[in-house]
């Protein structure tokens, strides 16, 4: 048995089955591990979601932006981008079952020294007080309160966390660091608007895993989120986003032994590398 940790999706199946083939992937066997943004932005969402949820217990999956975007514009609680291409999920015949499903996923997952999230984690947040906090997101997102937290998810503000925040405003920080975030002061304060590499962080900023002392440092934490950062490895982090949807690569690490397994991604297609 393998654990295969894969970078963003964001609807390219193609490729995402071409990496599966590559790493000979057993569904009867194997594991996947998706940081989340499975949809949008991409050719065929629709596919990786039907994929991945007749996957069942083989694959685990955190939520990304773009998977509770569609969260939103279905629940009315946000407008299509041009640059989204959800409607054919929202126009499926099984989107009531898929969207259902993807409402279940959670926003954290841990299994023993590894922590997969979507973004990144808040300087100041334990493992422990990190799936803690998910754990709430997770219940409005699978409760009666669903379409009150829809209303109610998207904004900038508060943009760090403050142990005295409560109602939405707490469970706004907690998405918007494990799925949003990819920069931090120190001291945890976040920046949404820089997207670019680690050369060209505002000032004052750093990236999230760099933070001093931050307290889930001695976890592995498996992200992706950040194409521009590009795959970066070290004994503590994995950032697996390697821009597949920009042409760049999709990423797969199989965790028992950190081998990374790539495909080629954009018009070229098909030309395959690993190392
Ligand atoms: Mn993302």
């Amino acid at each position: 048995m393998a654990i295969y940790a894969i970078g963003d999706l964001q609807g390219c199946y193609r490729e995402f089955r071409e990496l599966l083939d590559l790493v000979r992937f057993d569904e009867t066997k194997d594991k996947l591990w998706l940081v989340g943004d499975l949809v949008n932005r991409g050719p065929d969402s629709l596919s990786v979601l039907r994929f991945i949820k007749e996957l069942n217990d083989s694959a685990i999956m955190v939520l990304g932006n773009h998977d509770l975007h569609l969260l939103m514009v279905a629940e009315g609680c946000a407008e299509l981008n041009r640059s989204d291409t959800l409607q054919n999920i929202l126009d499926a015949p099984d989107r009531d079952e898929l969207l259902d499903w993807l409402r279940q996923q959670k926003l954290l997952h841990v299994d023993g020294n590894y922590v997969m999230v979507h973004a990144g984690l808040l300087p100041s947040w334990s493992v422990e007080q990190a799936q803690a906090l998910a754990a709430l997101v997770e219940s409005a997102l699978r409760g009666s309160e669903f379409h009150e937290f829809c209303r109610q998810m998207y904004g900038n503000r508060p943009d760090h966390w403050n142990e005295t925040l409560n109602g939405y405003e707490r469970l706004r920080v907690i998405v918007n660091a494990m799925t949003r975030m990819r920069v931090c002061t120190p001291h945890g304060r976040m920046d949404f608007a820089h997207k670019g590499s680690v050369k060209d962080i505002p000032p004052g900023y750093l990236p999230w895993f760099d933070a001093p002392e931050r307290a889930s440092r001695k976890a592995t934490v498996i992200c992706g989120h950040w194409s521009a950062l590009g795959l970066e490895i070290r004994s503590n982090l994995m950032a697996l986003d390697t821009g597949c949807l920009w042409g760049g690569s999709l990423t797969a690490v199989r965790l028992e032994d950190r081998k990374v397994f790539q495909t080629a991604c954009g018009a070229g297609g098909a030309t395959r590398r690993w190392q």
